[in-house]
């Protein structure tokens, strides 16, 4: 199988397009468009545009380098089954999840709210993974799928960095995954928490993974596969 490497930090990290996918975590209007679950916690919405240029480079890189791409959306069932009274009840939001708003009911799945920016629409055949909570593994199928894939390594970005993108990572990361964070295609509402949160990914050796960017994705995917040698 071809192995490239991406430069990234605390170093270089050499993997299989094969057996490797770009997530993209949460890019839904819920989180980028006003109006939608972010703006009601009371967000600056406006913050997390910038993650998306990077996120289409990068959808297209991959898509074009025939690797794997999975998207991810946090919401919940209209009933509200799925989510935990802890959550609904949380903090003192203008509007919670399942009030009505101008996209539809915040964070539920059907709504307008609830769909992928339209620059980050999924292509036929991209999974899709509905996830009622802040990490993509918990309480869906993300590990089942990863498994049957035989994908040993994620290339990470959406929103947030510190929220939805790192819980994810962490996740993945004690699953066994090998992940890299992009960090031009993530985005948070505080610029504090996406520089810390990214620092504590790549920190005491690459604790959680590793932290790169698009272009040096990008530059990995048009890269000639290394030479592994003749096999033993
Ligand atoms: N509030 C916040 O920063 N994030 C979330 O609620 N969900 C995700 O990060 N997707």
């Amino acid at each position: 199988m071809p192995q490239i490497v991406i430069e990234a930090e605390p170093g270089p990290l050499v993997f299989d397009t094969a057996r490797a996918a770009l997530v993209l975590i949460d890019m839904q209007r819920d989180f980028l468009e006003p109006g939608g679950f972010g703006e009601a916690l009371g967000n600056d919405v406006s913050r997390l545009a910038a993650a998306v240029a990077p996120c289409a480079a990068a959808l297209a890189a991959a898509r074009a380098a025939g690797m794997r791409v999975i998207h991810t959306r946090e919401g919940h069932r209209p009933d509200l089954s799925d989510c935990p009274p802890a959550k609904l009840a949380r903090g003192q939001p203008s509007a919670r999840i399942g009030d009505p708003g101008p996209m539809g009911r915040i964070l539920v799945r059907g709504e307008p709210g609830h769909d992928l920016v339209a620059a980050l629409a999924p292509a036929p055949g991209e999974v899709v993974i509905d996830k009622p909570g802040k990490g993509a593994f918990h309480a869906t199928d993300l590990g089942a799928i990863l498994s049957a894939a035989g994908i040993d390594t994620l290339l990470v970005g959406g929103v947030t960095t510190e929220v939805c993108v790192h819980t994810t990572i962490r996740e993945a990361n004690d699953r066994g995954f090998r992940c890299v964070a992009l960090a031009d295609a993530c985005a948070s509402y505080f610029e504090e928490f996406h520089r810390v949160g990214l620092a504590m990914i790549k920190a005491q050796g690459g604790i959680f993974g590793w932290v790169s960017d698009v272009a040096a994705f990008r530059a990995a995917l048009r890269s000639a596969p290394i030479d592994q040698g003749e096999p033993a």
